[in-house]
Parts: structure tokens; C-alpha cells; sequence
């Protein structure tokens, strides 16, 4: 059993993220392991929930960090928890669909609104935010549903479209995860030989008409893999993911782990690297751990990588990640003690 704290960004303590395989391994029955919380400027309703397999959907409690009076979540957090209280289950799904507490408002109906300039955040003097303005790395990734051929004699293992098997990948690779060992254990002592690779690519392998209506059959076919991308302390990164219409179009919820991140764009059909980022909004743009990548549309973020440590992001579609739609930042640590990322507790989980 795995737990993690959702929105929480544990600031340099990657030890307690909680994630089967990536960060540790699994606490088997009868043991135990005590994970430390390290709270930092996080306030609104965020949730902990187990991390391995699917036991989250019925492991999961909430964490409520109340506001100092008058500050900009005060309204949202009473409206969250008492959704949440009343529905005596979950906090609701739609957490993974929400902008500043409004699920569905922005679902484009045209291909040609400007919708980063209905993306906004409560910034103001009093609650400055630090979007960076400056990107040094860029990021693409697709993120799709693939499909993978049948294994021979085995047509009850093929229950997807037409007898195949249902996959999904971002930039065309299936994230596979360890077998038996962490990816955050095997970097912390240096032992990464054969157990991960570093060659998460920066941009979509093949470029082609993501949202395109009908697409070559052969590329619903992903690779499989362990790869991280690995950033430098502190590099200003802007990720775009870009839906793609590969076996189906739909809306991801994409989680990234240890950070919190602004949504500066977004728009429907594919990514304009030229006309796009003129519509960004770097003024006052939501801050998440969470966003929506719309359905055959595109989402862009920026963060700056100040957390050292191993972190995830994936699709919170419980089969979608299950499928493979992941993938794996890994943050060096900067030159200072205090840029590093802490030593690991005494009593890791064993592998
Ligand atoms: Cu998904």
C-alpha cells in the first residue's frame, strides 16, 4: 500500500511521494512505514490517496488547509468541502477538471477562440505569482490511446477495438514501471544500470495531423519504456501536451507530482508553436497540480523545476495511466545543501 498527498509538493522530500515503483516500493502486509508530510504554502482542500494498482478509489481521505482570513481560496474551499462532505464519497472527479472551481465553462465550442485569455487566476499585488517569462526548456508530449496487436493464441487477452489490446503512451512511449526496484532509490544510490533510461524525448517522435479525423492505423502502435526526463535545478520549463485523436479523442487529467505548475494556454486541434504562445496569458494564469488537456486539443504549462527529487506525471484516468499514459520528471539537485534533495528516511520499505 502507497500513499501520496495530491497537490502537496513536498518540498525536496521525494521519499514520501508515495508512488509504487518510482519512488519506493510497495509497504508489504504487516509492515509498516511512517511518511512525513511536509506542508508549504499549500491551502484549499487537497487529498491523499493510495497510489498502487487502483486501491486509490477506495483508500483516499482529504487534507483541508484552511486559508488566512481574506485570502483568494476562502470561497472555493468552503464550496469544495461541503460538496465533498455532502457526497459522502470522494472528493469529486471533476478535481482533475476544474479551472479555479469552474468545471466545464471553458470547453471550447469553436476551433478559433482565443482560450488562454479565459484562463485566469485571482493574482493580484496582494497574491503575487511567478510564472516564468523566460522558458529554458521546452517540452511537447503527446498524449494518446494506442492500440497493440494480439499476442498469439490468446484472443481473451483482446477485448479492444477489433481484437486488439487498448495502451496509451505519452510521446509515443507506454511508460512501463520497475518490477521490483524504484526509480528514485536506484538514482538516490547510483544503481540506474538497466533500470531506467534517460531518453524521455523533448518533442513528439513523429509529427503528423494529431487531431486529424482519420489517422494511419500504424501509428496507434507506442513503444514501450522506463524513461525519464531529467532537468536541471531550476531550468524554467514550459510542457505542451497535445491530445491526440489516435484510436479515440478525450479529455486527460494530467497530474504532475512535487509541483505545482501555471496553465498559461490552451486551445482545440493541434499546437501552433508560432501563433500560439502569443495568446498566452502570463499575467494572471491559474496555478494547478492538475489540469485538463481537452479533448484533440493542447495544453501548455511552465514551471520553474526548483523541487529536486523524482516525480511523476501521468493521467489520473485510472485506466489510462494503467496503460502506460505517464512519464517521469526527474529534477537534479542544485549546488547547495539546501538545494538537495533530503536523505532518505531510516526505514524504506524493502524491495
Ligand atoms: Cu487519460
Amino acid at each position: 500500500m502507497l500513499y501520496i498527498r495530491h497537490g502537496v509538493k513536498q518540498p525536496r522530500n521525494p521519499w514520501s511521494d508515495g508512488l509504487e515503483y518510482i519512488t519506493q516500493c510497495p509497504i508489504q502486509p504487516g509492515f509498516k512505514f511512517k511518511q512525513k508530510i511536509i506542508l508549504s504554502d499549500e491551502e484549499g482542500t487537497i487529498w491523499w490517496h493510495a497510489h498502487n494498482k487502483w486501491a486509490r478509489a477506495t483508500v483516499h481521505g482529504a487534507i483541508i488547509v484552511y486559508p488566512k482570513p481574506g485570502e483568494w481560496w476562502k470561497d472555493s474551499v468552503v464550496e469544495v468541502l461541503n460538496e465533498f462532505v455532502g457526497s459522502g464519497g470522494q472528493p469529486k472527479t471533476s478535481d482533475a477538471f476544474m479551472i479555479n472551481g469552474q468545471p466545464g465553462d471553458f470547453y471550447p465550442c469553436s476551433k478559433h477562440v482565443n482560450f488562454s485569455a479565459s484562463l485566469r487566476s485571482l493574482a493580484s499585488k496582494l497574491h503575487p505569482i511567478s510564472v516564468p517569462t523566460k522558458v529554458e526548456t521546452r517540452l511537447v508530449s503527446t498524449v494518446s490511446v494506442n492500440l497493440l496487436p494480439c499476442p498469439k493464441n490468446d484472443t481473451r487477452a483482446c477485448q479492444g477495438p477489433n481484437g486488439t489490446r487498448l495502451s496509451a503512451s505519452m510521446n509515443n512511449i507506454s511508460f512501463l514501471t520497475p518490477p521490483r526496484y524504484n526509480i528514485l532509490e536506484a538514482y538516490y544510490y547510483n544503481r540506474v544500470k538497466g533500470m531506467f533510461g534517460m531518453d524521455f524525448p523533448d518533442f513528439p517522435p513523429y509529427v503528423f495531423n494529431y487531431t486529424d479525423d482519420v489517422l494511419p492505423l500504424e501509428l496507434e502502435l507506442p513503444k514501450f519504456g522506463t524513461q525519464v526526463k531529467v532537468l536541471k535545478y531550476n531550468t524554467t520549463v514550459e510542457l505542451v501536451l497535445q491530445g491526440t485523436n489516435l484510436v479515440t479523442g478525450l479529455d486527460h487529467p494530467m497530474h504532475l507530482h512535487g509541483y505545482n505548475f501555471y496553465v498559461v494556454g490552451w486551445g482545440l486541434g493541434n499546437f501552433d508553436e508560432k501563433y500560439d504562445p502569443k495568446n498566452y496569458n502570463l499575467v494572471d494564469p491559474p496555478r494547478r497540480n492538475n489540469v485538463a488537456v481537452p479533448k484533440n486539443g493542447w495544453i501548455a504549462i511552465r514551471f520553474r523545476a526548483d523541487n529536486p527529487g523524482v516525480w511523476t506525471m501521468h493521467c489520473h484516468i485510472e485506466r489510462h495511466l494503467t496503460w502506460g499514459m505517464q512519464t517521469v520528471f526527474l529534477v537534479k539537485n542544485g549546488h547547495k545543501p539546501e538545494e538537495h534533495i533530503l536523505p532518505p528516511p531510516h526505514h524504506m520499505p524493502p524491495c
